[in-house]
């Protein structure tokens, strides 16, 4: 199906990842999407990597820079509602750290453009280089996310690969109740579901950061994402009815 409305260019969220992005925007440009990338406060070598890569390829790369870090979902929106002002469509959102399979992109855009409406979810297919522990905690949200859309649809809320309508992504994010930091990628998909959107699940390879840096922050970040799963499920509860709805009608 060909939507002439389909308009995408992806988005990179980028905090400090000067080893990866480089290689990450060259694979990605072979695929002829506009880029747009977020600085989100990087230090300096980040900075002049990512202002190199812009100066490099002016007409394919845009940059937007944060003056302070804001977090991977601030930076994420600040790209979309960028993109959106743009007139763009969809964003594809990629990580910077090169944990992603660029190959895969024709395929994430091949099933947007054929379900515009839906947002394309990858979700993690490991190799050997998974941390178990890692694998395995993430069932915990898995599990969460599933009480709280009182469904099966999103398999893995965790994953940095996707793609967004963005009409309904920047209208969720002008209500205000985004996580901002590693709690938006579940966070936004809990929501957009909550809004009506189905999602298309996608499998996609996952490797462990190619320059081995992550910034997962183990307490701050697990607070966080215990505080959203808590304030979701309230939010559940009082959609439970219209959620139950929606599930039986599907079936
Ligand atoms: N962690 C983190 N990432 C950010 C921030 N701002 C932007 N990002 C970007 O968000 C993406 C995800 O960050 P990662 O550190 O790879 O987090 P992750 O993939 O959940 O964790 P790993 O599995 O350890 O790689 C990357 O592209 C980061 O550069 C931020 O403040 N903190
Ligand atoms: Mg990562």
């Amino acid at each position: 199906m060909t939507d002439l409305r389909f308009h995408p260019c992806i988005v990179i969220p980028v905090f400090n990842h000067e080893h990866a992005i480089g290689a990450v925007v060259q694979r990605l440009l072979a695929h002829g999407v506009p880029l747009i990338l977020v600085d989100d406060g990087s230090a300096a070598a980040g900075a002049r990597t990512l202002d190199a890569l812009a100066a490099t390829h002016p007409s394919q790369v845009t940059l937007l820079r944060h003056a302070r870090n804001q977090g991977k979902g601030g930076a994420v929106l600040t790209g979309c509602r960028h993109a959106h002002a743009q007139g763009y469509s969809h964003a594809l959102q990629i990580d910077a750290d090169g944990q992603h399979e660029t190959d895969d992109v024709p395929r994430f855009l091949t099933q947007a453009r054929t379900t515009p409406a839906e947002v394309v979810v990858g979700y993690p297919v490991y190799d050997a280089s998974v941390p178990a522990v890692r694998f395995y905690a993430r069932y915990a949200t898995h599990v969460w996310v599933w009480i709280n859309t009182l469904s099966l649809q999103i398999r893995d809320s965790m994953c940095g690969f996707r793609v967004y309508p963005l009409a309904p992504l920047v209208a969720l994010a002008q209500r205000g109740a985004l996580g901002q930091r590693m709690n938006f990628d579940t966070d936004v998909l809990v929501r957009l579901y909550w809004d009506g959107l189905r999602m298309a699940n996608l499998p996609t390879k996952v490797g462990y950061p190619s320059d081995g840096v992550s910034h997962f922050q183990l307490w701050r970040d697990n607070v966080l994402i215990s505080r959203m799963h808590a304030r979701l499920f309230f939010g559940m509860l009082w959609r439970a009815p219209r959620l139950l709805a929606r599930h039986w009608r599907a079936r």
